[in-house]
């Protein structure tokens, strides 16, 4: 049986992928959700991970931490739920996606935290940041007209492709991002997800402590 360690739903982001994709795919899963900022966090986290951050997954007792490893084991795993595409190359582009995720657009994260509860349309975005947006964009457009047969998501069927934008989804969701065309249709599949409805339900009911000299502070 498996346990995922995350943070608080409302703020993390790199929880959300592997939530989604063990949701998503109907694998069994127990939550231990963390609160950032909490002494319970350092302790149980850094007693599991190295790296002493969420998401870890524990497979009973082993632990794989990093949303990347965590994604790929449970495709591993589960292979009837195809979390990767079926066709080798389409596999090859949705794992470059997922990687480039994975490392890329930080101006884009750092200018729009992911804050569930929040709707702060107005906020000024950097060069730097719009340009990831429109490279996202862009990415999700093309991705959709090449290998979106077959269903609303980047290669049809959900993927883990789509559990790594997941929270871009949310971001440009709180700030109000522009999206008209196949990248709204692409957004509004991923929220229409019941696992994303069920985490942004989760989001919203969560009392969430957030320290007065905390960057997220500015954005609530
Ligand atoms: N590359 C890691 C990044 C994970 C990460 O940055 N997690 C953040 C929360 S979203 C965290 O644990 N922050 C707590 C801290 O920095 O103490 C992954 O893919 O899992």
């Amino acid at each position: 049986m498996y346990t995922l360690i995350i943070g608080n739903k409302n703020y993390s982001s790199w929880s959300l992928r592997p939530w989604i994709a063990l949701r998503a795919a109907g694998i069994p899963f127990t939550e231990q959700k963390l609160g950032f900022f909490t002494e319970e966090f350092s302790r149980r986290v850094g007693a599991v991970s190295p790296a002493g951050l969420v998401p870890v997954l524990l497979d009973g007792e082993f632990a794989i931490w990093d949303t990347l490893a965590i994604c790929e084991y449970l495709a591993e795993r589960h292979p009837e739920a195809r979390l990767w595409p079926q066709d080798v190359r389409a596999r090859a582009r949705a794992r470059s996606l997922a990687a480039q995720m994975h490392s890329g657009f930080g101006a884009m994260r750092q200018a729009l935290p992911m804050n569930v509860e929040a709707r702060l349309p107005d906020i000024d975005v950097p060069a730097a940041a719009q340009q990831d947006i429109a490279r996202l964009q862009a990415l999700w457009r093309d991705t959709r007209a090449e290998f979106g047969q077959g269903g609303p998501f980047l290669f049809g069927q959900f993927s883990i492709a789509d559990a790594f934008f997941a929270p871009v989804v949310s971001r440009f969701t709180t700030y109000g991002i522009e999206a008209t065309g196949p990248v709204r249709d692409y957004m509004d599949a991923v929220l229409a997800l019941p696992a994303m409805q069920e985490w942004i339900r989760d989001a919203l009911a969560e009392a969430t402590f957030v320290p007065e000299d905390e960057p997220y502070r500015k954005h609530r």
